[in-house]
């Protein structure tokens, strides 16, 4: 089956090369004159020639078109992610299972939410700083609630050339351990507090469930928070003001809607006192996905690392704690969501390059053109727009669109010797292929308007598909048949962990006895067993339209009474 990039090119090509075979039949049939008919046969001729020059063009192409998108979305969701990543050139293959190049493509995402929230925290006051890679084990394991559950994840070096190291060390999976020593030592009395760095830096978990680029990799690149409050309460308030900041990142930068709640008993981070998180959802596989999260840790740590301070009080105080980390998942949740069948479909906010002008080289005008396109992309740069002029004079235009719609650059700019002369320059949205037609004169500001639209229509197209992705249930019965319509569930909840077990083990059952009735071949796509992804704070609730939970309410799983409305979902 011939790929939407591939059919793209196909019909470039078959427009140019039956566009002058027509034009000059139906020509050749209104000349009367024997002048004319020896034009029209020349002409015939010319038609011909160029007909066969764009089929043996096609065959060419056919081959190169192997460079543009060739499964579908919605056909086989894995295999198209696979290819995205590989093909928009964000990622190169490793031989180690897990581990990926982020080519500049990706990699300058994330410097841009690197600086985006970098800027941020520093302006809150967080710092800057760096530990060391490797941790004893030793230091490793003193939170053993911490480290309970991830010692399997966890990577160690135990040799230097052929010698044995007299102690295995870790390659850090997080920072606690390797952090709070430090910050024992660091503070002594409550004006050291508070004490709030942040690192940027990459970290390794082992992990043995499939991988996925940006989504699950056994390295990848994050930043990590770790601060100390002498109170409770500025511990709690920095908590919602970095989750908040999440929040930004991924809905105000990645335009991908997400939701705000606590995490259950079960799902929180087991070394804390609470976690909040933020939740994405992809809709074509109905999966939700942890995009960040932001814990408090109370003083479970502060007592293991004897985090201590003098309260001016006379009395020694435990610090009250905080974690928080958003890593290059982000990336990934964004080109799951925005992306289509031609590839990539970047908001304007992460985009590289936001704009792509591509000049339409016509026969002896080349360098007016190529002047104008350089010069359009002077002034569009010289207005902060981030903007390439692909002047490569070994790829035609056609292939030009594809390429650059493959990499999800927002905004297309043609220009060619019509518009030169016009005066006007040809715009092309990639969200939605719209075309307009801007003034060489009003350019730099229509730019401005358009991928500020751009960013604002591709976060509420997610928006209102994700929205549509959330049913809420009040019985055991309609759970696992709405969650297989790829949806979340909000559900009334008892909120005890034993609950969220049994719900855990009952959905994975009944989804796999609904798939074999069903006869569904694919068993990834709908299998799976559901957890809760959060509470969702009673704000969020709201603004996605759903009442509170109701006063008696039972819930929806063991038929208990509810204290909670619990977001529900497969996921990542
Ligand atoms: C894997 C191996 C060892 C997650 C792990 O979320 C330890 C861990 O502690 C581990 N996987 N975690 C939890 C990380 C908690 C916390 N750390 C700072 C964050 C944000 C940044």
């Amino acid at each position: 089956m011939a790929s939407a990039a591939e059919a793209m090119l196909g019909l470039q090509v078959d427009a140019t090369a039956d566009d002058p075979a027509a034009a000059a039949a139906e020509k050749a049939a209104k000349r009367k004159t024997a002048k004319d008919a020896k034009k029209a046969a020349k002409a015939a001729k010319a038609a011909a020639k160029a007909a066969a020059k764009a089929a043996a063009q096609t065959t060419t192409k056919k081959g190169a078109n192997r460079d543009g998108m060739e499964t579908s979305k919605n056909d086989d969701f894995g295999q198209w992610y696979s290819q995205l990543v590989v093909k928009a050139e964000m990622i190169e293959f490793y031989d180690i299972s897990g581990c990926y190049i982020l080519r500049p493509w990706s990699y300058a995402m994330w410097d841009t939410i690197h600086d985006y929230f970098d800027s941020r925290i520093k302006s809150m006051g967080v710092q800057n700083a760096y530990f060391p890679l490797f941790v004893t084990e030793k230091r490793l394991t003193t939170e053993e609630d911490h480290i309970e559950g991830f010692a399997a994840e966890v990577a160690w070096v135990t040799k230097s050339g052929q010698t044995e190291l007299e102690e295995p060390i870790a390659v850090r999976p997080t920072s606690e351990t390797i952090m709070y020593p430090a910050y024992a030592k660091w503070i002594r009395s409550h004006r050291d507090l508070p004490l709030r760095l942040n690192q940027w830096s990459n970290v390794v978990r082992w992990e043995f469930k499939y991988p996925t680029p940006f989504i699950r990799s056994r390295e990848f690149l994050w930043q990590e928070g770790h601060t100390a409050f002498a109170t409770k309460r500025e511990a709690d308030k920095e908590v919602l003001e970095i989750l908040d900041l999440y929040r930004s990142v991924y809905e105000d930068v990645l335009a991908v809607p997400v939701i705000k709640g606590m995490k259950s008993e079960k799902e929180k981070f087991a070394g804390g006192l609470y976690t909040t998180t933020i939740e994405g959802f992809i809709p074509t596989n109905g999966r939700a996905i942890q995009a960040a999260t932001s814990h408090c840790l109370g003083q479970n740590f502060s007592k293991m690392f004897k985090i201590e301070f003098d309260g001016g009080d006379g009395a020694m105080h435990y610090a009250w704690q905080n974690s928080w980390g958003l890593t290059t998942r982000s990336i990934g949740v964004m080109a799951m969501v925005h992306g289509d069948d031609k590839g990539l479909v970047l908001p304007p906010k992460i985009a590289p390059i936001q704009v792509i002008i591509v000049p339409i080289l016509k026969k002896g005008k080349e360098s007016n053109i190529i002047k104008a396109a350089t010069q359009l992309a002077k002034d569009l740069q010289d207005a902060g727009i981030k903007v390439k002029a692909d002047t490569r004079d070994d790829k035609n235009p056609g292939w030009k669109f594809n390429y650059w719609e493959l990499k999800g650059v927002p905004l297309r700019l043609e220009l060619g010797p019509r518009d030169i002369e016009a005066g006007t320059v040809m715009a092309t949205r990639r969200i939605d292929g719209d075309k307009e037609t801007y003034t060489r004169n009003g350019v730099v500001d229509a730019v401005k308007k358009a991928l500020d639209d751009i960013q604002k229509c591709t976060f509420e197209k997610a928006r209102i598909e994700r929205d549509a992705s959330i049913k809420s249930v009040t019985k055991w019965e309609d759970f696992v048949p709405t969650l297989d319509q790829r949806t979340m569930v909000l559900a009334p909840w008892c909120n005890e962990t034993p609950c969220e077990e049994d719900v855990k083990v009952r959905s994975g059952e009944e989804s796999q006895r609904r798939q074999e009735e069903a006869g569904e071949t694919d068993i990834r796509a709908l299998s799976g067993s559901a957890k809760t992804l959060c509470l969702p704070f009673r704000e969020e609730v709201e603004r996605l339209g759903f009442k509170e939970l109701e006063k008696g309410a039972k819930c929806f799983a063991c038929d208990c009474t509810a204290n909670a409305l619990a977001l529900w979902g497969r996921s990542y």
